[in-house]
């Protein structure tokens, strides 16, 4: 999803209350009836999907931000809950912002949050990240410490991507663990991926389904992966731990792999096993071949 942004992108209503960081005001005054409606439409069917399939994490994290009281929640209210637990804030964004600008947040302990919703008609239907993918999906997660301090750890590992020209390897490693992460827990596998806990169909898939390759995760190979943003995953990643996924990047704090992924831009196709990978679920990929 690396993204060429271009201030022009926005309509000059939006430019004019835009700080330089592409930060607005939320606006929540101005959300309609509807709006929050369908925010609670929209949390109702997931919460209803995800015992048993979110990790617990994620659950503790909706409940302790009290994501569920009614309506889209208000930014300033939820940042001051979260910053009192892991130092964490979020801030409003009118869409998909520039890579450095997005890394520059994250390094920062700010998650920027698309403040628009989706359309009631439109449910299952997302062009850029709204309010509820990017709070719904996204903000539970940084209640967990350790997790927090991984999106900070890829915020700065990001910035140094741009330098080294590993942006595409970045973006690889966002989208297969904080966008569509597994991990395994003593009952069993569980999602952390944003892009699955907000998503009615895929909750289900990613975890149910014959179809997609299950695979224990690698932070090199996953770095080198190429990835689908127009349908259901063809592979996932297993991790272990949140604190295995932190160690993995921040003792090398991308270096070394930086180095060797120089002019490496050859990518695994998505439903490539490799012969010393550990495999969770050699999938069918009966899906992808519909
Ligand atoms: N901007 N608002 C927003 N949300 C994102 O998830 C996002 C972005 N800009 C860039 C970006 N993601 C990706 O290119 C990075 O994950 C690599
Ligand atoms: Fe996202």
């Amino acid at each position: 999803m690396e993204t060429h942004t271009d201030i022009n992108q926005f309509p000059r209503e939006v430019r004019e209350i835009m700080a330089d960081d592409y930060t607005i005001p939320q606006g929540w005054e101005g959300y309609s009836d509807e709006e929050h409606q369908t925010w609670d439409t929209l949390y109702e069917r997931q919460v209803k999907l995800l015992p048993g399939k979110a990790e617990q994490s994620f659950l503790d994290g909706l409940k302790a931000l009290d994501l569920g009281r009614g309506g889209i929640p208000n930014f300033e209210t939820m940042s001051d809950e979260l910053e009192s637990l892991t130092g964490w804030r979020v801030v409003a964004v009118p869409g998909l912002v520039p890579d450095e600008v997005f890394f520059d947040h994250l390094a920062n302990r700010r998650f920027p949050a698309g403040n628009f919703i989706r359309r009631a008609d439109q449910l299952d239907y997302l062009q850029e990240p709204d309010v509820f993918h990017d709070v719904f999906g996204h903000v539970p997660m940084l209640t967990n410490p350790v997790f927090a301090d991984y999106m900070q750890a890829y915020g700065k590992g990001g910035l140094r991507s741009l330098d080294s020209g590993c942006l595409k390897n970045l973006a690889a490693l966002y989208w297969y663990t904080v966008e569509f992460g597994l991990v395994q827990t003593d009952d069993g596998l569980r999602i952390y991926g944003a892009g699955i806990v907000s998503s009615a169909s895929e909750s289900v898939f990613s975890l149910k389904d014959p179809s997609p390759h299950r695979l224990k995760f690698d932070l090199e190979r996953v770095m080198r992966t190429d990835y689908r943003i127009d349908d259901f995953q063809q592979t996932y990643f297993v991790i272990d731990s949140y604190e295995d996924l932190f160690h993995a990047t921040v003792d090398t704090d991308f270096g070394p792999i930086y180095d060797r992924l120089q002019g490496v831009d050859d990518k695994y196709p998505v439903d490539t096993i490799l012969a010393e990978a550990e495999v969770v679920h050699r999938g069918s990929q009966d899906y992808a071949r519909k």
